[in-house]
């Protein structure tokens, strides 16, 4: 089925990516709607081939629409949801607005794809990097089961949009030709108080939560249970910012419940819809977020066994925080509603 999709956001960091997605997946768009604040209003967006002239945000400007995927910001989601869902539309909602609402699913396709058939005119698509912990992590919970996670992220400064990922460049050219650096976005935009991330690792992604971990690191505890749809799945996170443009790393810890077999546990992960194993510690084989850019799956790598416990797990996991994180998870979770 063809369909009338909206992107708002369109002139950002993952809005751009849904752009590319919906090309390279060849999206059946009968009309493409690209909406962004004001300021962008008359800009044009490549897609397929053609400059496509960016709206304002508007809630007329989703008359007609069949499906809305939103990476403006959890602000312009509260305000747009719900005008899209009155004219019809699904939305897709890539910001952490409506994630814990019980009445909006949590998708990521390939661990509870059966759930999209439940929204109500919204559909929420998780954090990155829970995205691509989940997935990893989505085989092993069905052979063996766990309880328990512990994962400390390093995480891309593209999470914090395009303007953060202009800071990281021009810090590191002000640092190597000894100008002062301009700290103005990183670790949080909309905080007064900034730090320098060229040449440095902030262990702040998001804002601080009353119980000491972060907004980031909360989302990753409270995501992965709805997800799994198992509120007894304990998460501990600490979510790191490091100097790299693209791709978060994870590394994660799981105690299994059952016995397992280091190679059967590769074997599942190799099976696994979207992962794609590169473990070879002794050939140096293993994912780096460099080379996961561009690329739709989440890379695993580092699969060994805790010394200090027989069921102890350690993985590394790579993924394009801007595809599997956002803009690729959300384009496979529309093809799911046009199919049906
Ligand atoms: P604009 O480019 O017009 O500011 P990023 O995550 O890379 O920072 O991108 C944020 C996206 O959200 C951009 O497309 C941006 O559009 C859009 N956006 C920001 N504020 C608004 C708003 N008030 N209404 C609609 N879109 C907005
Ligand atoms: C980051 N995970 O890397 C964030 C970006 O809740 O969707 C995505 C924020 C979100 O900073």
């Amino acid at each position: 089925k063809e369909a009338t999709v909206a992107v708002l956001g369109a002139t950002g960091a993952v809005g751009e990516q849904i752009l590319r997605n919906l090309e390279k997946r060849s999206f059946p768009v009968k009309e493409l709607r690209p909406l962004a604040s004001a300021r962008s209003a008359g800009k044009t967006v490549r897609f397929k081939g053609e400059a496509v002239t960016v709206q304002e945000a508007k809630p007329e400007a989703f008359e007609g629409v069949d499906i809305a995927l939103f990476s403006a910001g959890g602000g312009i989601s509260e305000k747009f949801a719900p005008e899209a869902v009155k004219r019809g539309a699904v939305v897709i909602d890539n910001t952490n607005a409506f994630r814990m609402n019980p009445d909006v699913p949590l998708i990521v396709p390939e661990v509870n794809g059966d759930q999209i058939k439940n929204h109500q005119g919204i559909i929420a698509n998780p954090n990155c990097s829970t995205i691509q912990m989940v997935v990893a992590l989505k085989p092993l919970y069905d052979r063996y089961g766990f309880d328990r996670v512990i994962v400390s992220t390093y995480q891309a400064v593209s999470g914090s949009g395009a303007q953060a990922m202009e800071e990281l460049s021009e810090q590191t050219r002000a640092s190597l030709e000894n100008r002062e650096v301009k700290k103005e976005i990183m670790p949080v935009g909309k905080l007064d108080k900034h730090y320098q991330i060229a040449f440095n690792t902030l262990p702040q992604c998001d804002v601080a939560q009353d119980n000491g971990f972060t907004l980031e690191e909360m989302k990753m505890v409270r995501e992965t249970k709805k997800i799994f749809g198992n509120e007894q799945i304990g998460v501990t996170a600490t979510c790191v910012r490091v100097p790299v443009q693209r791709g978060h790393s994870e590394s994660v810890y799981v105690e299994l419940e059952k016995e397992f077999d280091l190679e059967e546990v590769r074997q599942a992960l190799r099976d696994a819809d979207g992962v794609i194993l590169e473990d070879d510690i002794q050939n140096q084989v293993y994912p780096t977020p460099l080379d996961s850019v561009g690329r739709d799956e989440v890379f695993v790598g580092r699969v060994r066994k805790d010394i200090a416990h027989p069921r102890g797990l350690n993985l590394w996991v790579v993924a394009d925080n801007l595809l599997k994180g956002a803009a690729t998870n959300a384009v496979q979770i529309a093809e799911r509603l046009v199919q049906a």
